[in-house]
């Protein structure tokens, strides 16, 4: 058994960011409650700085090692360098498959006992993960496991830290805190009246064609981006650079640009709007945990294969005891290019707001199926922590 009684389990994350946000930001969520729920020595080894700080603003990006939150981050700078075996953690975790420094790899072979080694993958929502998931590959000696986070009993689950819900429910029961939260973004007492859209995705998504159908729309909106996101057709909205700090309202539409804010505060951020965009797979999740409506902007892959994966997803979450949620499904295709839709947004967007009631008892139905699940970080260190 890797796991002495008389110490912490330590366990080591490898992180490549193949590109944006998601990569680190799901290994820090991860590292973090690991580390707070369970008392794990985490090391987390990253290999760009630059991305973590955009989402954790007190990384220092030019320290090869430093405390934060409690976790150990290490520098990952490149696949050079001799490890002992001491210096191999209990459990390591590579992370989508990312390589693990050589040297690493045969230091974790020398280890007595060899720790447990888990591949960490990417999420969907797809049937044949339930097959795959837990299962091994020799490598050097040693057996690497596979371990997919995914929305049934038969997978990891949802990363989802301890006491969420509850600070979900505080916060959004405080119309007060709601306030305040978005007064820092420059949001006004008139505007928090609107319904609030946060707008995340990436560059491709048919933005400035949702945007001009809430203009004409009638209905007061709000539309809150992070900054550099959809930088080109929020800039043509405003008329200027899409900078953090800057407005424009135009007819029903006002649209504001955010700073990237720090990942705890983009929760908040989730919590205080009426509908959400998101992307990827960490913010996918957040919005889950939200409980409000959200439309997902998948990442794109070779050959459309995130067609398939959005349809597997969409077929498990737009769907209550009425049926299909035709507005969802529909919407969802069309914002991820994968079927036309007469009017557009023009047409979608009425019928979204209209089902608006409806996905938010989704969500809460969704939310509790989920649950029962347990939660990706409990459900791996159960699982790494088994006797083998
Ligand atoms: O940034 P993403 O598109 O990330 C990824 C990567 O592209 C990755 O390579 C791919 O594998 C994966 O998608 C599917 O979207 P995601 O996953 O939502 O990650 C964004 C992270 O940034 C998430 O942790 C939330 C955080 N975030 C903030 O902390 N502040 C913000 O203002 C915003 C908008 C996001």
């Amino acid at each position: 058994m890797p796991f002495p009684a008389d110490r912490a389990t330590s366990l080591a994350i490898f992180c490549k960011v193949v590109d944006n946000y998601g990569d680190i930001g799901i290994c820090w969520r991860l590292a973090r409650q690991l580390q707070l729920e369970h008392g794990v020595r985490v090391t987390l080894w990253v290999d760009d700085l630059v991305s973590f700080k955009r989402i954790c603003p007190e990384i220092d990006v030019e320290l090869d090692a430093q405390k934060a939150a409690g976790v150990t981050v290490r520098h990952w700078r490149d696949q050079e360098g001799v490890f002992a075996a001491s210096d191999v953690a209990d459990i390591v975790i590579e992370f989508f498959a990312c390589d693990i420094p050589p040297g690493y790899i045969a230091a974790m072979a020398q280890r007595q006992p060899q720790p447990a080694w888990l591949n960490l993958e990417g999420l969907t929502a797809e049937e044949w993960v339930e097959g795959c998931h837990k299962l091994t590959s020799p490598r050097h000696g040693m057996i690497k496991h596979f371990f997919f986070p995914g929305f049934t009993g038969k997978t990891g689950g949802l990363l989802r830290e301890a006491g969420l819900e509850e600070r979900r429910r505080q916060f959004q029961a405080d119309p007060v805190a709601m306030q305040a939260f978005l007064a820092q973004f420059g949001v006004t007492a008139q505007e928090m009246a609107a319904t609030k859209v946060s707008l995340f995705c990436y560059p491709h998504a048919p933005v400035a064609e949702l945007l001009a159908s809430w203009q004409g729309g009638g209905e007061p909106m709000l539309c809150l981006v992070p900054e550099g996101v959809a930088f080109d057709a929020v800039g043509s909205f405003i008329g200027a650079d899409a900078v953090a700090g800057a407005v424009r309202t135009l007819d029903a539409l006002t649209v504001r640009v955010l700073p990237f804010v720090p990942q705890d505060d983009y929760d908040r951020l989730l919590w205080a709007c009426d509908f959400n965009f998101v992307r990827g797979e960490d913010s996918f999740v957040r919005a889950q945990w939200a409980g409000k409506p959200f439309i997902w902007h998948i990442y794109p892959q070779d050959e459309n294969l995130h067609h398939v994966k959005l349809r597997a997803f969409l077929q498990r979450y737009a769907l209550d005891a009425d049926g299909v949620i035709d507005s969802l499904a529909g919407a969802s295709e069309y914002w991820n290019g994968a079927s036309a839709a007469g009017q557009g947004w023009l047409g979608l967007w009425p019928a979204l707001r209209a089902d608006m009631p409806r996905m938010t008892a989704r969500a809460g139905a969704w939310q509790r199926q989920m649950l029962d699940n347990g939660d990706l970080a409990g459900n791996l260190l159960s699982f790494a922590r088994l006797p083998r």
